[in-house]
């Protein structure tokens, strides 16, 4: 029965003939806006829904349409499925590995309960599900340089242990069930919007206080190694990954990146546009993350089974970040 099931969901997702309709959840967070962006000017604007439990402002709204989704609340998010005759889901919802270990009870309600309602409700409704995993669902037993995409898992954040969980139990579903399941594991996303609560949160505030104050106090060592990537090339992952033939995917959970680099390495990129910029080093609690965290991301699988390939360099991504923050403070 399950063999039939896989069948009927391969062939069903997305409908022939017209767009998918597609439900984003925690769409306030740093990637939800600009995917919803991506997303719209594929599909239409009118067919991505972006939602979350925070009131939107005035631009999120004039971008497409908004509505409330509690992660939390099973039925009303099957309520949401079908009223809006969703397709595909994309599941940004989740604390991020600083903020998580501050406040363990409320990750273990959104990070695990919250992927268990949204796997249970794509099976139900044979909903394509994009879940985000992360470089933190590696730990200090994992190789670091480079970690490939199957190894030892055993994460020591509670945000770690939840994508691990995540990516678990949808290759179960998928498995027992034929659920159309996608995971990629993305390193930090560099986007010119504030990410809040992630360990690679530095490399985002960075252009921020550099490019208002000339100066930064980076939590993190200088020589903290770990794998990055732009949001465009970050979101354009996700698009062709959740637009590949089932037939070209040889599993669910694929790594990607773009680059790796150190704080000083990074500083060193920005210093060509910030000639007198200020940087000091305060390794705090976040340190002791990063150090059990992957320092280069072996993405060779997604770059092979479905074609997988970044665009943007340190050099490129500074200069990108450069021209996105310093537009929003004009
Ligand atoms: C974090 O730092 O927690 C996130 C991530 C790498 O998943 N940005």
């Amino acid at each position: 029965a399950s063999q039939l099931i896989h069948r009927r969901s391969v062939h069903q997702v997305p409908p022939e003939g017209r767009p998918p309709k597609i439900l984003i959840t925690g769409g306030l967070g740093q990637l939800g806006i600009e995917c919803a962006k991506l997303l719209r000017t594929q599909y239409g604007s009118e067919n991505v829904i972006l939602s979350d439990i925070i009131k939107p402002s005035q631009s999120v709204l004039e971008n497409g349409p908004y509505i409330f989704a509690d992660i939390l609340d099973f039925k009303g998010l099957q309520k949401i499925v079908v009223n809006h005759r969703i397709d595909w889901l994309i599941h940004f919802s989740a604390l991020l590995s600083a903020v998580g270990e501050q406040n363990v009870p409320l990750a273990v309600r959104v990070n695990i309960e919250g992927v268990h309602n949204v796997i249970e409700l794509a099976k139900q409704y044979r909903l394509r599900i994009f879940v985000p995993s992360t470089i933190g669902a590696f730990g200090p037993d994992s190789p670091r340089n480079p970690t490939p995409n199957v190894t030892i898992q055993r994460p020591r954040t509670i945000y770690g242990v939840s994508k691990v969980h995540a990516e678990l139990i949808g290759e179960y579903y998928y498995h027992k069930f034929g659920l159309d399941f996608r995971c990629l594991r993305f390193p930090g996303v560099i986007s010119s919007d504030p990410p809040g609560g992630g360990t690679t949160d530095y490399a985002v505030a960075v252009f921020h206080d550099a490019l208002r104050h000339g100066k930064y106090t980076c939590y993190l060592r200088p020589d903290t190694r770990l794998p990055m990537m732009y949001i465009e090339d970050c979101l354009r992952a996700l698009l062709e990954f959740m637009r590949a033939p089932n037939e070209l995917l040889k599993r669910r959970v694929y790594n990607v990146t773009a680059m790796s680099f150190t704080p000083e390495e990074l500083v060193a990129e920005l210093g060509n546009h910030v000639p007198n910029l200020h940087v000091i080093y305060k390794p705090d609690s976040r340190q002791l993350i990063a150090d059990s965290w992957p320092e280069v991301f072996d993405d060779s699988d997604a770059r092979k089974d479905w074609h997988w390939q970044h665009k943007y360099d340190l050099t490129n991504l500074v200069d990108f970040m450069v021209k996105d923050v310093q537009e929003n403070y004009i």
